[in-house]
């Protein structure tokens, strides 16, 4: 079996496979889910998402699917989790960048796919679940550059990101509510967190949009810019920034702050500081404190 696919199915991903495998796991009312493997191992061939290494240490993924406004299907997930699952799991890659176009990061979740979804399906193979990977299994940074369309599942994915960036035009929304349903990726629980009960009750009960500059000042945006290009140039910097620093001291950073999410101030603090204990058991604060003290760069081995 190919590296990556042997992975994605040790991470629970297991939509991903030979026809024959998917034809097993799948559900038989959403759309089959083919990934290529080109024929010498090398990277699989994606169909609704670009992959590429734009900077040293940066992986980006590119949500592609046009013409329906980078619509989140089941297959444009599957192969998102499968991109993931491999930048995870490469040595060269440190910190992750998640986009869209200009115009659409993501319109929302697949309405078209979902319309014919029964309650005893979407229940017993349990629709959308695998979304969550991304924030379960993925412990490197992930940055998310949103211009255009952020709605529904594509405001979700968004605010499943570590940091958020986006176009102070871009279009932030929940409207599940005008299609006779509900927030069921997350957004419920993170908008809320993100921007406050009583903004996040308006904004899913209305289905009203909120803009990027809206964002900013909410805090559900990390910054917002004047355009896509400087959103793109902007967030791959910050991505390389974090590129350069010891793997091990940035996976330990996201994984507190993470937890600040789910614990109370006390327990969190004391897991923070077992964590930073930890630490002092890498090599690479040696070399970080060292480099210091002798106003040199320092050269992690990140171990
Ligand atoms: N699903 C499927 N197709 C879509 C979606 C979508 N969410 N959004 C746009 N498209 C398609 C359109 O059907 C159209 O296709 P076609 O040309 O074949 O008719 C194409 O994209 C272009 O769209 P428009 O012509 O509508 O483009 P406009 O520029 O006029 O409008 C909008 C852009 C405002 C973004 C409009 O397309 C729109 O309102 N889209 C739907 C937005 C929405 O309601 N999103 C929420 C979906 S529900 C959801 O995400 C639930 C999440 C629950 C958990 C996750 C489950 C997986």
């Amino acid at each position: 079996m190919h590296p990556a696919a042997r992975l994605a199915l040790r991470s629970g991903l297991r939509s991903v496979g030979t026809t024959a495998q998917l034809s097993r796991f799948q559900p038989s009312t959403l759309p089959r889910v083919v990934v290529r493997f080109s024929s010498t191992g090398g990277n699989p061939q994606y169909e609704f998402i670009q992959v590429t290494e734009p900077r040293p240490g940066v992986g980006q993924i590119t949500l592609n699917r046009p013409k329906a406004l980078n619509a989140l299907s089941t297959p444009l997930i599957t192969e998102l989790n499968l991109a993931l699952s491999s930048f995870q799991s490469s040595p060269t890659t440190s910190c992750i960048l998640l986009t869209g176009s200009e115009k659409a990061f993501a319109a929302g979740a697949d309405i078209k796919e979902m319309a014919p979804l029964t309650f005893s399906s979407a229940y017993t193979n349990s629709f959308i679940e695998s979304w969550s990977n991304l924030t379960t299994a993925l412990k490197k940074p992930l940055i998310a550059a949103v211009s255009g369309h952020a709605l529904g599942g594509g405001c979700e994915l968004a605010l499943m990101a570590d940091i958020l960036y986006c176009t102070k035009t871009a279009n932030f929304g929940q409207p599940e509510i005008k299609l006779g349903t509900i927030p069921g990726a997350g957004g419920s629980q993170r908008l809320t967190r993100a921007v406050g009960k009583a903004k996040a009750m308006e904004l899913i009960l209305t289905g009203k949009s909120f803009s990027g500059e809206e964002a900013e000042k909410w805090g559900v945006a990390a910054r917002s810019y004047g355009s896509y290009e400087e959103l793109m140039e902007q967030a791959l910097k910050t991505a390389e920034v974090i590129a350069g620093y010891s793997k091990v001291a940035v996976q330990a950073a996201k994984e507190v702050v993470n937890k600040s999410q789910d614990l109370g101030l006390r327990d969190g603090v004391e897991f923070e500081r077992r964590v930073f204990h930890a630490l002092f058991g890498s090599e690479d604060q040696k070399i970080g404190m060292k480099a210091f003290a002798e106003k040199k760069k320092a050269e992690w081995k990140h171990q």
